[in-house]
């Protein structure tokens, strides 16, 4: 049991106000620095960024954009967000950026308010194929105001088929266009889906939330020539806080601004604006260039040493910091292998796998993705030792072998503390 007093160093003022919550961040400070954390989406973000988020920044109110605000006192302010907007601008290449969207949902709605009427029909991946929520799908808002249509990957590879896209795109005429999803370990195509957005007359919009951080790191093909709007969150790969920024050419920014704001918003986070402005300086790093590469290389290895080990992988393996695999052939399925990794110190997430015969709360497969150990500093020597933990532990989790699984975790935590993690007390 965690005692508040063991965490007063860290968090002094709140170990006295609120005790019961200081000692619930210093149990979740303990945990991700013992836990082998492989939720792709997932990071560890720096001190100086954790710092930003913790500012009075957050005590002001800012409704509007720099020079345009409903507020007065925005001397400060004003100046935070151009920094951010600017670091945006370079980091990606782009002539526009919006950094005010509280997260990637209201940053996929904010593009829908631009460009489509509520009925309108629009296209995404389907979410059992690697899709997002936000893409039409349809128990989100976005596939009961719009009329979603759904293109998926191809059973025999598991990768896009192009031919699909485009017949349902200049079938369906979608007004909007979404590329880009949650569980794809596969380098989108950026231009394909430009060229069949352009036939079809949509706008095509990159939901790169995922990769961001490898597109800032060169490990990903950017989408600024193909697209009209990139849409990303800011706390996966690219390593900032729990945010969104919407990116654009000139000729999109004043109907993506006015759908953020007043759209879909009122006064922007301020503190997680002068997060993103950190987390952007820290991209725009040749130490960044370095680890996005790194989380690929990471992951390429990992695929590799997973294969050798009989795991399924859904496409053969990956190109970017996601590995998708299908558990069936383990006969253990999804959730029972990642509640039993999650006993092994090893967080994961179960997930569908395309074309799954199971159920989304009951999956065949897992994903796991390498940003949060290779920010750690894990390197591919380590990646054999991680996939045989992995092998261990759904191997466990089908005998039911918890002895097996406290023999991983201890494993995990003695080697991890060779790796400490950014932004938490050692
Ligand atoms: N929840 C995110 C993920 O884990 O991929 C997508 O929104």
């Amino acid at each position: 049991m965690t005692t508040p007093q063991q965490h007063q160093y860290t968090h002094p003022a709140l170990a006295a106000a609120d005790p019961e919550l200081a000692a619930l961040v210093g149990a979740e400070e303990r945990l991700q620095a013992a836990t082998l954390r492989l939720i792709p989406s997932e990071n560890y973000v720096s001190a100086a960024v954790l710092e930003a988020s913790g500012t009075v920044l957050q005590n002001k109110y800012s409704e509007g954009y720099p020079g345009r605000r409903y507020y007065e006192g925005q001397q400060n302010i004003d100046q935070v967000e151009t920094l951010a907007v600017e670091r945006a601008k370079a980091v990606f290449g782009v002539d526009h950026a919006n950094v005010q969207p509280y997260s990637g949902s209201p940053a996929n709605l904010a593009v829908y308010l631009a460009f489509a009427e509520p009925g309108d029909t629009v296209m995404g991946m389907a979410l059992p194929m690697g899709g997002h929520l936000t893409h039409g799908w349809g128990v989100s808002a976005t596939g009961k105001w719009f009329r979603g249509v759904q293109y998926g990957v191809r059973q025999d590879t598991g990768l896009i088929d192009f031919d699909e896209v485009r017949e349902l795109a200049l079938k369906e005429r979608p007004k909007v266009i979404f590329c880009g999803g949650t569980a794809l370990p596969r380098t989108i195509d950026f231009a394909a889906f430009g060229e069949i957005a352009r036939e079809a007359g949509a706008v095509l919009v990159a939901d790169v939330a995922h990769i961001a951080g490898l597109i800032a790191g060169g490990a990903h093909p950017s989408p600024v020539p193909h697209v009209d709007v990139i849409s990303t969150t800011t706390h996966k790969t690219l390593r900032g806080p729990r945010g969104a920024m919407l990116m654009s050419r000139e000729e999109h920014a004043k109907a993506l601004d006015k759908a953020v704001f007043p759209g879909l918003q009122g006064g922007p986070h301020n503190q997680t604006t002068a997060a993103i402005a950190v987390a952007l300086r820290e991209a725009s790093l040749p130490s960044f260039r370095d680890y996005a590469h790194a989380v690929v290389a990471n992951a390429k290895a990992l695929a590799d040493a997973l294969l050798a080990r009989g795991f399924d992988l859904v496409s053969g393996g990956t190109d970017n910091h996601l590995i998708l695999m299908d558990l069936t052939p383990k006969q253990v399925p999804g959730k029972i292998a990642a509640k039993a990794l999650d006993r092994a110190g090893i967080v994961v997430n179960y997930n569908t796998v395309p074309y799954d015969p199971r159920k989304p709360f009951d999956p065949s497969g897992i994903r796991i993705g390498t940003p949060s150990l290779t920010s750690r500093g894990l390197a591919t020597e380590h990646m054999d030792q991680v996939a045989e933990w992995i092998d261990r532990g759904v191997a466990a989790a089908g005998a039911g072998d918890e002895q097996a699984l406290a023999a991983v975790r201890a494993e995990v935590a003695d080697l991890l503390t060779a790796f400490p993690a950014p932004g938490l007390p050692v």
